[in-house]
């Protein structure tokens, strides 16, 4: 796809003419559902399809599914998008691969969720200097120059693990509880913020945490590290894990060991997603925060804004909610994802 050769103000400024132009000045033109300008047939694209290149992390969980159907479903055709997506394996080199490749196909806008904080300032500078706007969705990267993306759209992971440390802090302070934490990837933005979180809100409880390492988001790697707790430790009280897969993985090691998970081994975990949802209803986990996956709307708003040169917000923080064994009954039948 030929990217236009103007820059994003040049753009802007021949898209406001050619409206004029064509009289379509009324707000619901207006508000971004104008006919194609001028500008981008002179651009060279040829049509008003924007061309966006979306570097996904991996298929590592549940949430991962939901989030790619939510942008694939979104970034189609009939809503004016050609999307190139590509899975990473939870590989940074994948992802940085895939953005050089964007870039060289000359996309109009660069999106993606990158997979751990840092290394990304070398291939952003190299979008920045061929021209082609950058959008983070579900991840941040720690980067110093924020120039060097047009908007990070994603949930507050600290927030959600305070929501889930707070709730841990309500139920079970003064029980001396003995907390394992399964974290997720090492380097990514939610394990180091829910972790923190997490901690926050713990202090001053008597909730300990003994031990904490990472299951990189999955369930086959939630369960391995699990069993490990459950042989180095004889009194784990309450798993605290990153995501709704660790935790599932967690329930298979402790039901393997003869236990009971939610009764013997209390579980909180973050996502809700459908088959975390479904554990909690059945009491084998006892509380989740939500992650909201549907980013997909989201993306392809700031998408459009970013192609026409409009001012968009730097930071857009999707809302979360929480779960417990009564909520999620309620809330299973209608669950989307
Ligand atoms: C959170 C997202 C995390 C989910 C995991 O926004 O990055 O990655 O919590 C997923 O399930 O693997
Ligand atoms: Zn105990």
């Amino acid at each position: 796809m030929a990217r236009s050769t103007f820059t994003r103000g040049t753009v802007a400024a021949l898209s406001a003419v050619a409206l004029f132009a064509l009289g379509a000045c009324s707000s619901e033109q207006a508000g971004g559902t104008a006919e194609p300008t001028g500008a981008a047939e002179e651009g060279g694209s040829g049509d008003e399809t924007i061309a966006i290149g979306f570097s996904q992390v991996g298929a590592e969980s549940g949430w991962r599914a939901a989030n790619t159907k939510s942008i694939q479903d979104t970034l189609t055709a009939e809503n004016g998008f050609d999307l190139s997506f590509s899975d990473a394996q939870q590989k940074q080199e994948n992802q940085i691969q895939a953005i050089r490749s964007y870039i060289a196909q000359g996309v109009d806008v660069i999106a993606f969720s990158p997979v751990v904080e840092t290394g990304w300032d070398p291939v952003l500078q190299e979008a920045k200097s061929a021209g082609i706007p950058v959008v983070l969705t579900d991840r941040a990267v720690d980067s110093e120059d924020d120039t060097l993306y047009e908007s990070f759209i994603g949930s507050d992971f600290v927030l959600e693990g305070e929501m889930a440390g707070e709730w841990a802090a309500e139920q079970y302070d003064g029980e001396g509880f003995q907390v394992v934490e399964l974290q997720g990837t090492t380097g990514s933005a939610p394990a180091i913020d829910r972790k923190e979180g997490f901690a926050t809100a713990i202090e001053g409880t008597d909730l300990e945490i003994i031990d904490s390492q990472t299951g990189n988001f999955t369930r086959t790697e939630g369960k391995q590290v699990m069993e490990g707790f459950l042989q180095k430790y004889d009194d784990i009280d309450l798993v605290f894990a990153h995501n709704d897969d660790m935790g599932l993985g967690a329930i298979e090691a402790i039901e393997a060991a003869g236990m009971v998970p939610g009764e013997d081994i209390k579980i909180i975990t973050i996502d809700a997603v459908k088959d975390g949802m479904q554990a909690l209803a059945d009491g084998k986990i006892n509380y989740i925060v939500e992650c909201n996956p549907l980013l997909g709307p989201d993306l392809a708003d700031i998408a459009k804004k970013v192609v026409a040169g409009e001012e968009v917000e730097k930071r857009i923080v999707v809302k979360d909610e929480a779960f417990d064994q009564e909520a999620a009954i309620e809330a299973l039948p209608t669950r989307e994802y």
